[in-house]
């Protein structure tokens, strides 16, 4: 253990008084530091057993890492700095004041258990009061959340009153706090750095200089792989010594004094605004990865001597010895205390009430803000028509494309709401603002011109481009939304959503439901979707809706035409829930479904459709672009064969609005439902599947779905013309059931 050689200049009897410190820490510091450390380690030992006595289910440990875990959060403030922590940091929560019957209460999965009221597996600790935000299993996801974070912290700071409370919208609901000189704290394995959200966070941390403070708890091992395997060369330090703008620090994080001496220079950088900073602790793991791994497999005695030698508890138990900062009685003393605290916690935790199984669908979605409800059915305030003295009708009354709608759309929203901020790839008009300023240019504003003006209006705080990296712009926006930001970000093509798909499946929508509503993120992704582009072919035509409707917590919407494009986008940035948009490129700037700016505040709620056309002999149910084909097909049905049909737009596809296919259904008797993605297990084989369940005596037919071939969208026009469903035939399926 490193000491502080003591001042020369002090006499005897002032060294005996104790004025020895180690790198600023007194001996009775060490002590609190122990009982931590000790605490951490006997609540592990206690879970071990409660799970040999089947009363608990899952037990993963922080042994090893409690030093660095306790250094960690004297180097940082509690409450005051944010903190992404990971499954070892027992210790490192444990200092920052959450106590052992929380965390027990945890491994019982007690309704009361403050990190998830039971939802999730101990030890994925999220403790508001103390700003330590959920954690989810998946490694290395709460990375990008923690740079969100702290570029949500640093906005804030720059704007101050968008921290505001404001009535109506989602930010009723969402209190903002902020320090101007917070850091964020995020902590990791060393397997976890091979994972590809790793580097997209130390890229933005280091390009924008963001106080975040990444910890690598490097313990050798990830399950059973060794390091050497995971990390070229075997150090990541080495490997990520070229970023710039980082402060670095590699240590023994078994002593928490030489771990605390580094984090505090760390701390002291981000704090001051310089930067991240990169701290790799090497730590140790002497209880197998869990309590389902047995690392005698895969590591031989000899291996893991060499560890058990370096244990932090027992280190520092021989230091507080070896000082003379505690005697034998008085470790027995502290462990004793702390055996009869853990017991009593467990005893408590293991009487706690336990959740009732009727709570499985609280905090799916907001509580507080319904977006189906009338609060977002309002009026669209169009311009008058009126020629103007000029003698010519004002422009607002023009009518206008799906794209200039959205534009608008997000313009008032913006200055609505100074929460609010855009990004993505290409959606500034130009990160070189200068160019702006000089008025060289005119600006880009995304591949599709769907942002543009944006950032010349509200500026590059609010409108900036993200890295070519779609998992960054998500967990970025998921990190930030969790402090109170509404980031409304551009995936710039759903084919390319992929690489975003844990934060999208694993993170953004469960961050409620896992919390027990303790936080939330209602991001709102735009997406452009879909084909019938002639010459889209595979990667720029994708449809794929139905994964995300098979998503708890996200609200899919999916709007045909401009003024429901207007009206739901608006609902969505106001909503409290986070919403995927999807933006059909074909119907950018179709001359279908336009209309002239409704206004403001115009919204369409969630879960509503639109009967796009009455009719009494057949009811078609869909949404997006195929909403103009089967109308052309419904027309001509009409013409030719006087079949009434009954049009359904559903505008939003989960939730999505039963109570309208129902009616509609029971009256015509006949469903068919239309949809652009390939047909098997596609978003039609729900609908047709309750239609079926619920309403098997009101039909008259099988119920049908029309939709593309269960093949990709190819380039050549033809074989795009064969693959996704056309109005052809959409009327030939039309006509078979009206005549079945
Ligand atoms: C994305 C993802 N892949 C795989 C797993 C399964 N898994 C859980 S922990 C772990 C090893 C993590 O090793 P490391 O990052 O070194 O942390 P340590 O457990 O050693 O502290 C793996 C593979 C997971 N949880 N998430
Ligand atoms: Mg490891």
């Amino acid at each position: 253990m490193a000491t502080t050689k003591v001042d020369p200049k002090l006499n005897d009897s002032d060294v005996k008084r104790k004025v020895k410190t180690y790198q600023g820490l007194t001996g009775q510091q060490l002590l609190d530091w122990y009982r931590i450390m000790y605490t951490s380690r006997r609540v592990d030992d206690r879970e071990i057993l409660l799970k040999r006595q089947q009363k608990v289910f899952f037990q993963i440990s922080g042994a090893g890492h409690e030093a660095i875990g306790v250094a960690a959060a004297h180097a940082l403030k509690s409450g005051y700095d944010w903190f992404f922590p990971y499954y070892r940091d027992r210790a490192l929560c444990l200092a920052l004041g959450a106590t052992p019957y929380e965390m027990l209460l945890g491994a019982v999965g007690a309704a009361d258990d403050p990190s998830s009221g039971g939802r999730q597996m101990p030890s994925h600790w999220a403790f508001k009061r103390l700003n330590v935000v959920t954690q989810s299993s998946a490694t290395g996801t709460q990375i990008l959340h923690a740079v969100g974070c702290s570029e949500a912290g640093r906005y804030f700071a720059r704007h101050p009153n968008a921290a505001q409370k404001a009535e109506g919208d989602y930010r009723q609901f969402k209190d903002v706090q902020f320090q101007g000189d917070e850091i964020t704290y995020v902590s990791l394995g060393d397997g976890t750095t091979s994972e590809g959200e790793f580097w997209e966070a130390l890229n933005t941390a280091s390009n924008r200089r963001l106080p975040v403070l990444f910890c690598v708890e490097d313990n050798g091992y990830a399950i059973s792989v060794p390091v050497e395997v995971q990390t070229a060369g075997g150090n990541i330090s080495r490997l990520v010594s070229g970023f710039p703008n980082f402060h670095f620090e590699e240590f023994d994080g078994t002593d928490p004094v030489v771990a605390y001496a580094a984090l505090k220079r760390a701390a002291a950088y981000c704090r001051a605004g310089h930067g991240p900073a990169f701290v790799h602790a090497h730590v140790i793991r002497p209880y197998s990865h869990s309590l389902s791994d047995d690392e005698r497999l895969y590591r031989p005695d000899s291996e893991r001597q060499r560890d058990a030698a370096r244990d932090p508890i027992s280190c520092l138990q021989m230091f507080l010895l070896r000082e003379g900062i505690l005697d034998e009685k008085g470790i027995n003393k502290i462990e004793k205390e702390v055996d009869e605290e853990v017991q009593a916690a467990a005893d408590q935790a293991l009487a706690a009430p336990i959740p009732q199984p009727d709570t499985i669908y609280n905090f799916v979605y907001s509580p507080d803000l319904d977006p189906t409800s009338s609060a977002f059915a309002t009026q669209p305030a169009f311009a008058s028509a009126e020629t103007g003295s000029d003698g010519k009708r004002s422009a607002a009354s023009q009518p206008k494309t799906m794209a200039d709608l959205i534009n608008s759309a997000l313009r008032d929203e913006m200055r609505r709401d100074e929460r609010i901020v855009i990004f993505g790839e290409d959606v500034a008009d130009a990160s070189r603002e200068e160019y702006i300023k000089q008025k060289l240019i005119k600006g880009k504003g995304g591949v599709f011109k769907l942002t543009s003006g944006l950032q010349i209006e509200f500026g590059a705080d609010r409108v900036f481009n993200s890295p070519l990296a779609e998992a960054n712009i998500v967990g970025r926006a998921t990190g930030m939304a969790v402090r109170g930001l509404k980031p409304v970000v551009e995936i710039q093509f759903f084919d390319y959503i992929w690489p975003a798909m844990m934060q999208l499946r694993d993170e953004l929508p469960i961050i409620r439901w896992r919390s027990n509503n303790a936080f939330s993120a209602p991001v709102v992704i735009r997406v452009a979707i879909g084909g019938y582009l002639t010459g889209g072919a595979i990667y720029h035509s994708q449809c794929g809706e139905s994964i995300f409707t098979h998503t708890p917590g996200l609200r899919v919407v999916f709007p045909s035409n401009a003024l429901d494009a207007a009206g739901l986008l608006r609902t969505a940035i106001r909503s409290d829930d986070p919403v995927l948009f999807l933006e059909h490129k074909r119907l950018y700037r179709e001359t279908y479904g336009r209309a002239p700016y409704p206004g403001p505040d115009y919204m369409v709620p969630f879960g509503k459709a639109k009967i796009v056309q009455p009719g009494t002999d057949l009811t078609v149910i869909t949404y997006g672009a195929v909403v103009p084909r089967a109308l052309q097909a419904a027309q001509k049905l009409e013409r030719e064969h006087q079949i009434s049909v009954e049009l359904i737009d559903l505008r939003t596809l989960s939730p999505f609005d039963w109570e309208a296919i129902a009616t509609s259904v029971k009256k015509t008797n006949r469903a068919l439902i239309a949809y652009e993605d390939s047909l098997s297990w596609g978003y039609g084989a729900e609908i047709a599947a309750r239609i079926a369940d619920q309403l098997f005596h009101h039909l008259d037919a099988p119920v049908k779905r029309i939709a593309a071939t269960d093949t990709f969208v190819a380039y050549q026009p033809i074989l795009e013309d064969a693959i996704l469903p056309q109005v052809s035939d959409l009327f030939r399926a039309m006509k078979e059931l009206a005549e079945f």
